[in-house]
């Protein structure tokens, strides 16, 4: 598309429909059926939910709904339930134990298949695995892996058991892996030798070698054989997955562990605007509960349906939308280990070719890089089983969205642009796909049971079109129920800047009609290719740089990418600059953090623009980084000099 079409497509104010026999078959028919329906959720919460949750399998009903102290809530106090259960158990009971829960294909073209039998079979094992290893109830279980099927059977195996397992995304350094493990004091961690990505292989085990040797309350690490290069074993402390699964006495059955209903699922952890990453904590029955609701609906699933979502297991929507909705639902989840363009840029749509996939859901820096591979890659495949496509983890600009919906969706498949956060569980912004006419870049309107507003400053409602903090004014099943051992950081992030609200940490504005836009981050995280980087935590490690004596980094828009980061380092006194040094601190960022997390740029400083009380005016550099001439007002800043010498060293 050309900046012409681009343009004419903003001033083009054209919403799009669903089709009529797609809201036919659609659980949710109409906007007007949305309106009842939300009405009568946020009338009447507690009620809502509750009649959801009778669709779930509960070992113990629960007596009470909500409970509430502070800004903490419990949801279905009393209740007992196992989310592995009504992941596995729970279809296999309605007779639906043949149907295929999860396929898998690797990047080198191979696939794997598991029905809900094979699975529950292989997770009771697992289970069984964990236990013979001396794990307990509420243990933590660290899993450092590629997107293969041991991921997704070592999470629900932790789910059964009542072990609260940590995913640690396969791309992150052996730093972030040790501080993860840390902070959970994780007893046990489960990795494997390799992980393939554009055919090379990573070496994941070294990595979780050198993480776990500064934790010695790590007892075991167990090792999944995927790519045959060679890793050392330690004695006594390593082992092989294969080997474990068909060791003597590891039986076929496991029976579930009844669970409170506010007992810890899983940690993930995520960044923020301070310090390091936080622990989100999601526990047993309200993520269930909230997953399963938000997949039944927003991808309106069928019985027949091959449902395929691209994100990595290591970030939310993995955990959500591969593995606990979909198989909530007794959907068939497709699960891919590698890179989008590999071994050609075609590669997604073959995979949808190949196995029918009829819900296809992605992330907007995904359209956007293979939006620019050319039309002929999706133009060569056919896709007609897909039937309805969602994108999630930015805001989707409206180019990529009518990219997304004439080439990929043939003008035939609804858009279900999803908002949602780590924090929330699940989806809690979205159009029903039956119901909602669409206008590309918006979230469109809140689920069922979501109370969203935008705040301004001083905490009145936004009028429309205003923009300010977007807020979520009542719990919800889904929501995170403390960072994990830090109930002060739970309580300053989330409930902190408004009384008793939730702040999402995004700004946002409604339109006249009510459709919410997401503006993108107000605090100090950047999203790049929709994975959270808090600046503070790169900023820390390009001053743990033996060089460096202070550094600022802030978000540039990137056109693939969404953003980017740009660093401004100030080196210490008689360190010469050049090229080679900046390589090395790029580099050093790499290493400790993982690669999304490397600086695009970086402009070597004398001074950081500061205000007298030594606040670092990110506002400014931000402007400066993006090219700005006006970069607003700079009247309180120390010395305000400085921003002509940063504009003269802008790194173009
Ligand atoms: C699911 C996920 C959360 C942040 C959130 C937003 C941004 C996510 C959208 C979006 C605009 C969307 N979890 N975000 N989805 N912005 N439109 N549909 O991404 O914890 O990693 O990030 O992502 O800024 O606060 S996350």
């Amino acid at each position: 598309m050309v900046a012409e079409d681009f343009k004419s497509v903003l001033r083009e104010k054209r919403v799009f429909r669903p089709s009529k026999s797609f809201s036919r078959h659609s659980d949710i028919k109409s906007h007007a059926e949305y309106k009842k329906i939300y009405n009568y959720s946020v009338k009447n919460p507690e009620k809502f939910w509750a009649e959801k949750a009778l669709q779930l399998d509960w070992f113990k009903k629960w007596k009470k709904v909500l409970v509430k102290k502070g800004d903490f809530y419990k949801w279905f106090a009393g209740g007992k339930i196992n989310i592995a259960y009504n992941c596995l158990d729970r279809h296999i009971k309605a007779g639906n134990g043949n149907k295929i829960a999860l396929i898998w294909e690797s990047e080198d073209g191979k696939t794997r298949e598991y029905t809900y039998s094979e699975l529950l079979k292989e997770v009771s094992r697992f289970s069984n695995v964990l236990k013979s290893n001396g794990l307990r109830k509420k243990d933590r279980v660290c899993i450092y892996m590629p997107m293969i099927p041991e991921l997704a059977i070592a999470m629900l195996s932790c789910a059964r058991a009542g072990i609260i397992h940590s995913v640690v995304f396969g791309g992150f350094s052996s730093d972030s892996l040790r501080d993860r493990i840390l902070d959970c004091r994780a007893k046990l961690v489960i990795t494997s030798d390799g992980s393939y990505r554009n055919g090379k292989i990573i070496p994941l085990k070294q990595n979780a070698d050198m993480a776990a040797e500064k934790c010695g309350f790590v007892k075991k690490v167990i090792v999944v054989k995927r790519c045959g290069n060679k890793v050392k074993m330690k004695k006594g402390r390593d082992l092989w997955w294969h080997q474990q699964m068909s060791k003597k006495g590891i039986k076929d059955e496991f029976p579930a562990v009844s669970m409170e209903a506010e007992n810890p699922l899983f940690i993930l952890y995520t960044s923020g605007t301070t310090g390091k990453p936080k622990g989100v904590l999601h526990t047993q029955a309200g993520y269930l509960l909230f997953v399963y609701q938000t997949f039944r609906w927003v991808f309106d699933i069928k019985d027949d349906d091959v449902y395929w979502c691209t994100a990595d297991i290591g970030w939310i929507t993995g955990h959500s939308y591969i593995v606990y909705g979909p198989l909530s639902c007794g959907a068939t989840s497709l699960m891919y280990e590698g890179s989008p363009i590999y071994p050609r840029p075609n590669r997604f749509w073959k995979i949808v070719d190949r196995h029918k996939v009829t819900i296809f859901y992605t992330a907007p820096t995904a359209i956007r890089a293979l939006m620019k591979e050319g039309n002929k890659w999706p133009n060569s495949c056919s896709l007609k089983s897909l039937r309805l496509l969602g994108t999630v983890g930015e805001p989707i600009n409206p180019e990529a969205w009518i990219w997304y919906y004439n080439l990929i969706g043939k003008k035939r498949c609804p858009i279900v642009d999803t908002w949602w956060q780590t924090e929330t569980g699940g989806i809690l912004i979205t159009p029903l796909p039956g119901a909602t006419p669409l206008k590309p870049g918006s979230a469109t309107f809140p689920f069922p049971g979501i109370v969203a507003a935008v705040l301004k400053e001083n905490g009145k409602r936004a009028k429309p079109d205003e923009g300010g903090e977007l807020v979520i004014r009542k719990p919800w099943p889904g929501m995170l129920s403390t960072v994990w051992r830090n109930d002060k950081r739970y309580k300053e992030t989330y409930f902190g800047k408004f009384r008793h609200i939730y702040l999402a940490g995004d700004t946002a504005r409604y339109d006249k009609d009510g459709y919410f836009w997401i503006m993108g981050r107000s605090d100090d995280v950047i999203k790049v290719s929709g994975h959270r980087i808090g600046s503070a935590e790169v900023e820390s490690h390009i001053v743990s740089h033996k060089a460096v004596a202070e550094s600022a980094v802030v978000p540039i828009p990137d056109p693939i990418k969404g953003q980017a980061i740009y660093a401004f380092v100030v080196l210490k006194k008689g360190v010469e600059r050049n090229d080679k040094l900046r390589q090395e601190i790029i580099n050093h960022v790499a290493n400790h953090m993982g690669h999304i997390a490397k600086p695009e740029k970086m402009q070597f400083v004398d001074d950081l623009p500061k205000t007298r009380s030594g606040k670092i005016m990110r506002r400014v550099l931000k402007a400066i980084a993006e090219g700005k001439e006006d970069v607003g007002n700079i009247t309180t800043l120390a010395d305000p000099s400085v921003v002509d010498k940063l504009k003269e060293g802008r790194v173009k």
